[in-house]
């Protein structure tokens, strides 16, 4: 059995046709994955944007709705860390899918292994603008007042908020790489075997003393995963796409 991971899908970023056509990467990605597979984790940023209502949840994405309920309704564990896109994330994939959602970073014991999951999201060293933000973003207040919005007006403002905090982002990119190997260097001192981060949009797997930094990439540009069997973490490339350099096996 075999503990499968992705990050930074960020469904319902681009046109229709561009978001039908990764979504069904997807989905064929998890249809052939969910025979074997012991757990899934989601590293953050599965969508674009997520706001779950008490009694709405944004169409677009059934169809990988339906393939996660698949995995838990055949009895396989999904940890799902939000990511800085899909932080507002209501109580839907926990009372409904039935995933473990984690709200922070976690450490969980996978085939032996401690594995260590960050979305990476606030780790550049020169990103003190982001930090500040964040618990605003997360701050629940904001939330409950967001809620009243009538959702097709949020979702809306909300896409366009998403849009603008990637351009802030991709021009802060300095140091980011740098700020997530520290971090990473640091838990697997404190005990960690294999961390496993997203967020960068660029797939890297690096040794690191005795343990093991991979970054999962994305589903835009890379079509990234990591494959863990035996207690030995891959990072490997979706079939049918291009290999990258970077993107090594143990
Ligand atoms: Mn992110």
């Amino acid at each position: 059995m075999k503990a499968y991971f992705i990050s930074d899908v960020h469904l319902g970023l681009g046109p229709r046709e561009v978001e039908k056509a990764k979504e069904n990467r997807l989905l064929e990605f998890l249809r052939g994955a969910l025979p074997d597979t012991e757990v899934l984790f989601i590293g953050g940023d599965l969508f674009d944007f997520w706001f779950d209502y008490d009694t709405v949840i944004p169409r677009g994405f059934h169809r990988t709705l339906a393939a996660l309920q698949e995995f838990t309704d055949a009895g396989k564990r999904i940890h799902y860390l939000v990511g800085n896109h899909d932080c507002w994330m209501g109580n839907f994939f926990e009372t409904e899918i039935g995933v473990t959602l984690h709200r922070e970073p976690f450490e969980t014991e996978v085939q032996g292994k401690r594995v260590h999951v960050h979305h990476g999201d606030g780790l550049a060293e020169n990103d003190r603008g982001y930090r500040m933000i964040k618990p605003l973003l997360r701050n629940p207040f904001a939330v409950r007042l967001y809620r009243w919005l009538h959702p097709d007006i949020g979702v809306r403002i909300a896409h366009r908020t998403s849009l603008s905090s990637r351009a802030y982002t991709t021009t802060k990119h300095y140091g980011e790489e740098q700020g997530m190997i520290r971090y990473a260097e640091r838990v697997i001192g404190e005990g960690a075997d294999i961390v496993v981060m997203g967020h960068h949009h660029r797939p890297a797997f690096m040794r690191l003393g005795p343990g093991v930094y991979v970054n999962l990439g994305d589903w835009i540009t890379y079509n990234t995963y990591g494959e863990m069997s035996e207690g030995v973490i891959e990072l490997k490339t979706w079939k049918g796409m291009e290999d990258f350099g970077n993107v090594r096996r143990t």
